[in-house]
């Protein structure tokens, strides 16, 4: 709260600089009190998910912690839907899924689309020491998640933003095909082995013509030492919003983090929101263009709350944050 009166006074300083010397004031933006994201707070909710166990579909832990997430977001004052559906694994398991829906101000019309996958993987495939056993998923699903939960405990506790404001925790999105191994062919109700929960979202939405004004994802946000590169698909369907996602961070201080560099498109929950859903959803995802990859605790056993750091969770909570109180 202090920084926003910080910027008015700034801006009231060059407002009356402007009018002294006579020169034509530039077009300044109107000031947004935006509360604060609390990092602290966010790493609890994702302390909270690990604790639950590896959250693996047809599992207790995944069951426990889906309710979990279901309390909490009601707790928040949102109006929350369970969407429950079955899908096929590649490796042929038929899976009991949720997304769970949680909607804040549901009457309002323009409306933001925030989502993660809360789902982890069932086994840790680029793991070279214990590739079968599943992962912690601290940054893969539960770092977008602990962030949102945070985001919606903001919401709950300060006045609103303009722009209504959906959440949704995709289930189904890290059961794909094993490292390096080709696809088996695909029931004919599924377009990819990833992404269950966004793909089976996107063909029966919550609400009938559901059209947010824009959407974004959130996948492994919280690790140390991460940059958020501008995603391929989310740069060629929706750059406008990219570009207001980065230069918003950059403009609070977090141009660290967001770089404005291109980086490969991913297949990720934002690719059907988009083509199967019709809704431009950007990615905000740490892929490590250097290495042509995720980061290396990616689907290892190193993917656990050691990597988590608070200045990454802060960097992209604060970022989304303030681009939604600016809607
Ligand atoms: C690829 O492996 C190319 N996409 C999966 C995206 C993902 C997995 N995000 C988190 N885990
Ligand atoms: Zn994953």
């Amino acid at each position: 709260m202090k920084s926003n009166y910080w910027w008015l006074l700034v801006l009231l300083f060059a407002a009356c600089g402007g009018e002294k010397s006579g020169e034509v004031a530039v077009a300044e933006e109107k000031v947004v009190a935006v509360p604060d994201f609390i990092a602290d707070s966010a790493y609890n909710f994702i302390q909270n998910q690990v604790d639950f166990g590896p959250r693996v579909p047809n599992t207790e832990a995944h069951r426990l912690t889906g309710d979990y997430l279901f309390n909490t977001l009601e707790s928040y004052g949102a109006k929350v839907q369970d969407q429950r559906f079955q899908a096929l694994t590649f490796d042929g398991v038929k899976v009991d899924l949720r997304n769970i829906i949680a909607s804040f101000y549901p009457d309002k019309a323009k409306r933001i689309l925030l989502a993660a996958h809360w789902d982890t993987r069932p086994f840790a495939d680029k793991d070279e020491e214990d590739p079968n056993t599943p992962i912690a998923g601290a940054n893969d699903g539960g770092s977008g998640v602990g962030v949102l939960l945070e985001i919606a405990r903001v919401l709950d506790a300060n006045p609103p933003p303009s722009v209504g404001v959906d959440i949704i925790f995709f289930d189904g999105e890290d059961w794909g095909t094993w490292n390096g191994e080709a696809d088996p062919p695909l029931p004919a109700n599924q377009t990819d082995w990833w992404c269950l929960g966004s793909q089976h979202w996107a063909k029966n939405k919550h609400i009938n013509g559901y059209t947010p004004y824009y959407g974004i994802l959130l996948d492994m946000v919280g690790a140390r030492g991460s940059q958020f590169h501008k995603e391929g698909l989310s740069q060629k369907i929706a750059p406008k919003i990219v570009k207001k996602v980065w230069d918003r961070a950059a403009k609070i201080g977090y141009g660290d983090y967001f770089i404005h560099q291109e980086q490969a498109a991913i297949t990720d929950d934002h690719q059907f929101v988009y083509s199967l859903g019709n809704i431009l959803m950007i990615d905000i995802v740490h892929y490590d263009p250097q290495v042509g990859y995720f980061g290396d605790y990616h689907h290892t056993h190193k993917d656990n709350m050691e990597i988590i750091d608070t200045n990454t969770l802060k960097a992209v909570g604060q970022t989304v944050l303030t681009v939604l109180f600016y809607e």
